[in-house]
Parts: C-alpha cells; structure tokens; sequence
C-alpha cells in the first residue's frame, strides 16, 4: 500500500492529486507545520532525514522529492497514461517540466517568500528601515525580473500546447501545479498570464483534483 506523507498547505497535495488521477489506493498521514516556523515537525524525519514533505512509503520503497515521486507513481501505476510514451519529444518534454518546477521556477518564489517574510517580520524598530531597504533592493533588483522572465516564459510554452508537455495532461502538469499556484498566491500571477490562469482554471475543476483537496484538507499556500 502506498502511504502519502502529508503536510498540510504543501507540496505533497499534488502527490495526493496524482494518486486520484491515477485511481489507486493510498492511505494519507498526515503533519502539521509549526504555526510560527512553518517547518514540518520532527516526526518526518522519521520518515526521511531531511524531513520535508511529500514523502511517500510504497512497500519496501521510501521515496521523497515530488519530481522523482510523481514520475514514479506515474510510471508504475498509470498504465501508460499521464507520462508520454518514452523516446517521443513529448517525453522529453514532459521530462523536462518534471524538473523545471522544482529546479527553476520553486527558486525565485521561495527567495520572495523570505524577503517578504524580511520586510513583515518583527524586529527592533531601528532595524525595520534597513532590512526593509535590503528586501526591497534584493526584490527589485533580482528577484521580481527573475519571475516576470518564468512567467513569460510559462506563458509562452502554453501556448504552444494545451498542456505543458503535449496536447495530453501529463505528470508534468501535476509537477507545474505547485509552482503555479504558489506564483498566484504570493508573486502576482494572475489574468494578464491568461494561458497560465486558464490552465489554473482548468486543473482545479478535474474531479481527481477536488477529490485530492477533500482527503488532504485545507489547501492555502504560504504568502
Ligand atoms: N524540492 C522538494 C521540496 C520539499 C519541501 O521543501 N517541502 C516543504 C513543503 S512545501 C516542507 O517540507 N517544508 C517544511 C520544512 O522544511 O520543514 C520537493 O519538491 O519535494
């Protein structure tokens, strides 16, 4: 049996995704983050000794990071769905988006999600105007062209194709749903991207994706 290790408002919803895509059973443990850290608790290390989640258990296998996670689940469950037929360029693409959302578009908003948390976080007052000075330099100077360069970018492959690696959902569009939602959560992605919030539009109303929010709870993603 598959166990999911869950933490709540994380990457390990779209994992829950997947396996209602895919129709296979799986039982769900859940974590909660620490409400001033965020960290997950210790508990997951127990699991994996970085203690991040998603993290899943499938009999004798233990396995963490998304990317590798869903093309897992995808090669040994799907039955030649959900991942491209190998050696085909959709393959490749496919392969391709499996990491891009981890390994190029996660950097830059989780870099926002610190110099935000810089700018809002409690500190002697005298320190405010400086660490907010830094923020503000490392986000207008690096950070924010960095994401307007993924999101024009993101745009653009979707308009080549209905989804990011052909014209058939593929693991890849799982993968990309993080990245995406977290864009649209804290980094101003919204209807002038409209490929990229149509696609939004069109993963959150598949059954399997409605169904995937019921079994992992409240879904809201850090700001
Ligand atoms: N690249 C990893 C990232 C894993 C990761 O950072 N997960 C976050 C949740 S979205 C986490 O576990 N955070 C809690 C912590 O670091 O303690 C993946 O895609 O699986």
């Amino acid at each position: 049996m598959i166990t999911v290790h869950h933490l709540n408002n994380s990457r390990s919803q779209r994992v829950l995704w997947l396996l209602e895509e895919l129709e296979v059973p799986y039982d769900v443990k859940r974590y909660e983050r620490d409400a001033t850290t965020m960290l997950a608790p210790a508990s997951l290390k127990a699991v994996h000794p970085l203690g991040k989640s998603p993290v899943i258990t499938d009999g004798e296998t233990t396995l963490a990071e998304s990317g590798a996670i869903i093309e897992y689940l995808a090669g040994k469950y799907a039955g030649g769905r959900l991942l491209p037929p190998a050696g085909t360029p959709e393959r490749l693409r496919c392969t391709y988006w499996l990491h891009y959302a981890e390994g190029s578009a996660m950097p830059p908003l989780l870099m926002s999600l610190i110099f935000n948390r810089v700018r809002t976080s409690p500190m002697p007052f005298f320190a405010k105007p400086i660490a907010r000075g830094i923020a503000d330099k490392v986000m207008n100077n690096f950070v924010s062209p960095q994401i307007k360069l993924h999101f024009d970018y993101m745009e653009g492959e979707l308009g080549k194709s209905t989804w990011f690696a052909g014209n058939e959902f593929s693991a890849a569009d799982v993968q990309m749903s993080f990245p995406l939602e977290a864009a649209a959560s804290r980094a101003g992605l919204d209807a002038s991207r409209p490929k990229l919030a149509a696609f939004l539009e069109r993963i959150h109303a598949r059954p399997a994706y409605q169904r995937a929010l019921a079994k992992g709870g409240p879904y809201e993603l850090m700001r």
